[in-house]
């Protein structure tokens, strides 16, 4: 259980949305933040902390894929791509019952937390039993999810998915895909029962996700928009060079050009990866206001490709990170990566700092924090009043950031702190993470583990 909630913290600095602070006390009244001072002394009662930060918004996460994690590294017979790996995705995917579903969840919710995420979206298309017969609640595993989201403490965009067909053209799903696919009808069922689901947790958010334009037709994409009752609205798109092959051959155009002419697409969509873009669509999606979703360790790990990221940003572009595959999961590795992708790239530094004498590490934060609470919905971003009291603190002794103050506590936990950098974290005012770690970390730890023993008997 968490622990009981305080009535104020009081932080040696604070990073607030008009930067930072020092000596700030926090005045909680039912887990939102209700008054913030800076400049003050601890009041006797205060709880004392040292450097404190938001949480931040995870945009991309498919909970269940964290327990595959180190177990599609080994190479197969042929070549291995994102495609062979999705076929590995799809066998380990059958073996999983409900309650597999749920402690697997717990445990990358958990993860999350330990590492500074808040908030998860989770782009959840695994909606059948494994014989791909629905649920008696067609919402079941939409409801292990919110179970999930509510044991750890995070708080949760739960974005059920649309998935239909195996490729351009509405081609017939695969085997593999049958604990997936839905149609409109189906899908509006789903919607139903997530809605329920997530109306019992504090800040939930439901939105919906049309998986690709590859597994969602046009006209099934117009269909389902107005499930979202006008919640935030996810899609894959242009994350691997055959996708944009297949989807010139389809219709001529290229699957972000597509996407603009089938969709509205505004600042309530999030395209996830937007990996491969002509300089036009990386101009159009920038001018849209939607946001780019990054994950940059899956895109790593799958072997994606590298976002536009220094065009994105000279254009106006959003962004937010996600944890996607979560074969790692660590919000300061995922802006690591996205920072070190585009210096390798470009051969080139500080890529993703906004202006000469900017910090790299503030820069990507504001960004993905600004980025991930619009493509989430969340109540709000930052340490502010009305907000949830939704923080991380840094563990100020750490070599990395000892001595430190301001921006390059940022760059310290980013560039320069392995895991240990995390000190506590808060969510709606409950503290959650103590000394880095969970408070229910070893009772989650067992339930994951015991699934591990059955799954990979
Ligand atoms: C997914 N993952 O839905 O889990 C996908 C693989 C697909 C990533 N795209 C399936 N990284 O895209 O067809
Ligand atoms: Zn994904």
């Amino acid at each position: 259980m968490p622990s009981s909630l305080p009535r104020s913290l009081w932080f040696a600095r604070a990073l607030l949305p008009g930067g930072w602070a020092g000596r700030v006390r926090l005045r909680l009244a039912a887990g939102r933040i209700c008054a913030i001072e800076a400049n003050v002394d601890p009041a006797g009662q205060d709880e004392r902390h040292g450097p404190a930060v938001p949480g931040l918004p995870n945009l991309h996460s498919h909970a269940f894929q964290r327990a595959m994690a180190g177990r599609a590294e080994a190479r197969g017979p042929g070549a291995d791509s994102f495609w062979t790996w999705r076929e590995a995705m799809y066998r380990f995917v059958d073996r999983l019952d409900a309650d597999d579903v749920e402690a697997i969840a717990a445990l990358a919710f958990m993860e999350m937390l330990e590492s500074g995420f808040t908030r998860v979206g989770e782009f959840h298309y695994l909606h059948h039993a494994p014989d791909g017969t629905a649920y008696g609640d067609p919402g079941e595993l939409a409801a292990r999810i919110a179970a999930a989201a509510a044991d750890t403490g995070i708080a949760l965009t739960l974005l059920p998915v649309f998935y239909a067909h195996a490729g351009f053209g509405g081609l017939p799903p695969g085997h593999g895909q049958r604990r997936f696919v839905n149609d409109v009808d189906g899908f509006a069922a789903v919607m139903a029962s997530a809605r329920r689901a997530v109306a019992a947790l504090e800040d939930g958010v439901v939105g919906i996700a049309p998986h690709s334009l590859r597994a969602a037709t046009g006209a099934e994409i117009g269909a389902i928009l107005p499930l979202a009752q006008g919640g935030p609205v996810h899609i894959h798109v242009a994350e691997q060079t055959k996708e944009v092959e297949d989807c010139l051959a389809f219709c001529g155009r290229r699957p972000v050009e597509r996407l603009f002419d089938i969709a509205p697409v505004d600042r309530r969509w999030c395209l996830i990866h937007a990996t491969h873009m002509s300089e036009a669509e990386t101009r159009r999606l920038a001018g849209s206001g939607a946001v780019a979703g990054l994950c940059p360790i899956t895109e790593a790990n799958l072997g994606d490709g590298l976002f536009p990221a220094r065009d994105s940003l000279a254009h106006g572009g959003r962004f937010g990170v996600g944890t996607d595959s979560n074969v790692l999961v660590d919000a300061a590795e995922e802006l690591r990566t996205l920072e070190y992708g585009q210096r390798l790239a470009l051969r080139a530094r500080n890529v993703l700092a906004g202006a000469a004498g900017r910090s790299t590490g503030r820069d990507l934060f504001d960004a993905a924090l600004a980025g991930g609470a619009q493509a989430l919905a969340a109540p709000a971003a930052g340490i502010r009043v009305g907000a949830p009291a939704d923080i991380v603190t840094l563990d100020a002794a750490h070599p990395s950031l000892v001595a430190h103050a301001g921006d390059t506590l940022l760059d310290g936990w980013i560039f320069g702190a392995r895991g240990g950098a995390v000190d506590g974290v808060w969510r709606a005012g409950r503290k959650y993470v103590t000394n880095g770690v969970h408070h229910e970390r070893e009772r989650i730890r067992r339930g994951f583990a015991r699934v591990m023993e059955k799954v990979l008997a």
